[in-house]
Parts: C-alpha cells; structure tokens; sequence
C-alpha cells in the first residue's frame, strides 16, 4: 500500500493521526465540512475509493461517488452514515467498536458521579475562593449510595458500565429489544417499567429511528422526583424540552448529558439549572483511545484495499470480516 494508487476522500476535519497515516498510503482528497454539495469535478469524484468520516456522510455525497467501496466512520455511532443505503449498493461501512468501552464507560460513571453529588460545582466553590470567605460547600442532595440503575442498552458499552456499577454495590437493571442470555441482571421488555422499578436511568443505546425521544415525559415521570437520567449516547434519544421541564419542575431530581440533540450545543436551556452536569461530548475523549480509534479507522481501509477485508464492518454492511 504505498503506490498511492487509491483516492480517499476526507470531507471537514478528521483526527490528525488519521490524516498523517491515511496520507502515507493513500492519494488524499479534502473538502470543507459536508452541508451543501460535494465540491468535486467529475474525474476526482470518480477516482475515490474510499472515505474516512468523524461520524456524518450526506447520503447525497455517497451517491455522488460512483466507484466509492467503502466508508471507513471514526465512532462506534454511526448514526450520521446511512449503513442501509450503502448496503444496497454495495458499500462497506465500518466504524470503531471496542477500543472505547472502557473510556466511555468510566466517563459515564465520572458523569453519573458529578451530577449526584455535584462535585464540579464543588470544585468551582473552591476556586472561586468561596470556601475560605462562605464555608463549606452545600451537601449533596443526592447520594449514588443504594441507588438501582437502568440501563437503556447493555452492548458492548453498556456492559462495561454495567461492571463498573457493580463495583459500586449499586444494583443493575437493563432495557434492550432482546435480552441477553449472558448476564444476571433483570431484563425489563418495557424501558417505561424499568424506568418506574429504578432511580437512576442511564442511556447508551445507538441514535436510530426506533430510539429517537424515546426519553421523553412519559418516561421521566416514571423515573420520578428521586430519579437521575444519564446520557452517554445520543442526544437524538432525549426530548430535550420535556426533559428540561422535568428538571425544572422535580419530576425527576437530576440529570447529567454528555451528548445533545444537536450538536455543538451550548447547551443554553440547562444552564442555570443546578441539577444538572454537562459534559461538551468528551466519553471516549482522551489521547490514547482517540488514537485507537483513528488507527481502527486506516487499518480498516489499508485492510479493505490490501485484500478485501475490514476489521470492524457495521452490522448492515455486506461483508463480514
Ligand atoms: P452496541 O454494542 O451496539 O449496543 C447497543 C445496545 O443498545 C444493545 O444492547 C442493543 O440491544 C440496545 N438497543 C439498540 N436499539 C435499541 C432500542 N430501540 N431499544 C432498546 N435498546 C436498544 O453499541 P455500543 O458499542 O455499546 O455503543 C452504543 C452507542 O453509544 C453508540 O452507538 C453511540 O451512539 C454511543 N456512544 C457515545 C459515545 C460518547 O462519546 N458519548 C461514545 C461511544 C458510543 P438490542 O439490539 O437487543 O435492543
Ligand atoms: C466520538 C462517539 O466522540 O464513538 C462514538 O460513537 O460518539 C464518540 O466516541 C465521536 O464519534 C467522534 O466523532
């Protein structure tokens, strides 16, 4: 693979370690972030290969690249990619499961940590000098102590948490389509029931059709005024204005988002509200895992273009690995 005889396209910005690995392999092709039309005459546009995407690829732009084999997502979410238009036309899509879980789960339990017992605001207290000048910091109104946790999603991630949850003597209860056949923990079918038997619901499943608001008022009044929401998922998955008014109005005690419905957000409708902890999408967001990712990205394409094969296909794609 250093003949650079494969174009890949990169539209907006990508992680720089892919850029710098991509660029010792493949002929490169940018363009500025997606929006509009794809900016390219009809030689270049023939020529590509492949695409590497942090996360969004217009449909449009795949179908405006006719010899386009494969679709390289950095993110284990690949919500922004239309794996089942590609499919049909016989376009791999891979993305980057695994190499996250631990980070993304010992960030939810920061998150889930930080939104009970408040402890950015805490620390903000002390740097703002007010502990030396006020006193001591506000109790917590909430304690994670004894709390029973849903888990909306027990995937690859939501396992990960799961462990981590145990370990703080918490017990655990899951809502997916189907139950998995490996785990103790109670199965709710209907993720209303789960919500009603916990306090605590924590989301991290896929941004799909069948997922999007699926938090919503109804769902938060049965979480009820003791109730804490988490979400390390999607942001499409959450109403966002019921949950804001649920925060508001106690229906439910506190939540804590990593993730927004749109996105970058500043986050304007949860901002003076004290019981809640915001995070700017960082759960998988450190130097090491973000370097994994990007290496599961190229090694995907230098896999795919060596000898055909792809290390971490989606599940809609028509290869297998
Ligand atoms: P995964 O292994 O595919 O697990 C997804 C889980 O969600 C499964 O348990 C699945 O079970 C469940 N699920 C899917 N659709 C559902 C539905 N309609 N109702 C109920 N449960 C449903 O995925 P993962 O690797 O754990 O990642 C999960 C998601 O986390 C990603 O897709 C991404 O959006 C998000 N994420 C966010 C960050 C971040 O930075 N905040 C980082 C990484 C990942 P069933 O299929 O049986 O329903
Ligand atoms: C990344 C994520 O922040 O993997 C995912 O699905 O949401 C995060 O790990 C994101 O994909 C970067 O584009």
């Amino acid at each position: 693979m250093t003949d650079k005889s494969v174009t890949v396209l990169i539209p907006g910005r990508i992680h720089p370690r892919v850029l710098e690995r991509l660029e010792r392999d493949f002929d490169i092709v940018r363009v500025p972030e997606q929006g509009g039309e794809l900016e390219l005459d009809e030689a270049t546009r023939a020529k590509v290969r492949g695409v590497a995407v942090s996360g969004t690829l217009q449909r449009a732009w795949m179908d405006a690249l006719p010899n386009l084999e494969i679709v390289s997502n950095f993110g284990v979410g690949y919500d922004g990619v239309d794996a089942d238009h590609a499919a049909t036309k016989g376009i791999i899509v891979t993305h980057t499961p695994d190499v996250l879980n631990d980070e993304v789960a010992d960030t939810t339990i920061g998150l889930l940590l930080n939104t009970v017992r408040r402890l950015p605001r805490a620390e903000a207290w002390l740097r703002d000098g007010r502990w030396k000048s006020e006193g001591a910091f506000a109790l917590s109104p909430l304690s994670l102590k004894g709390r029973h946790v849903g888990l909306l999603g027990l995937g690859r991630i939501g396992l990960e948490i799961a462990h981590r949850l145990e370990a703080f003597k918490l017990k655990v209860s899951y809502h997916t389509r189907t139950p998995r056949s490996d785990v103790s923990y109670t199965h709710y079918s209907s993720l209303r029931e789960m919500a009603q038997a916990v306090d605590t619901l924590i989301c991290i499943v896929p941004g799909t059709a069948a997922t999007h608001k699926i938090i919503n008022a109804e769902i938060l009044s049965a979480l009820g005024p003791n109730g804490v929401f988490i979400n390390v998922g999607r942001g499409s998955s959450v109403d966002e204005a019921a949950l804001e008014a649920a925060l508001r109005s106690g229906t439910i005690a506190a939540a804590g988002l990593d993730v927004f419905y749109e996105e970058p957000t500043t986050a304007s409708a949860f901002l003076d509200l004290d019981n809640v902890s915001l995070l700017p999408h960082v759960a998988s967001a450190s130097v090491p895992t973000r370097n994994a990712m990007a290496d599961l990205v190229v090694d995907n394409l230098i896999g795919w273009f060596t000898d055909k094969t792809v290390i971490s296909p989606v599940p809609e794609t028509p290869v297998k690995k």
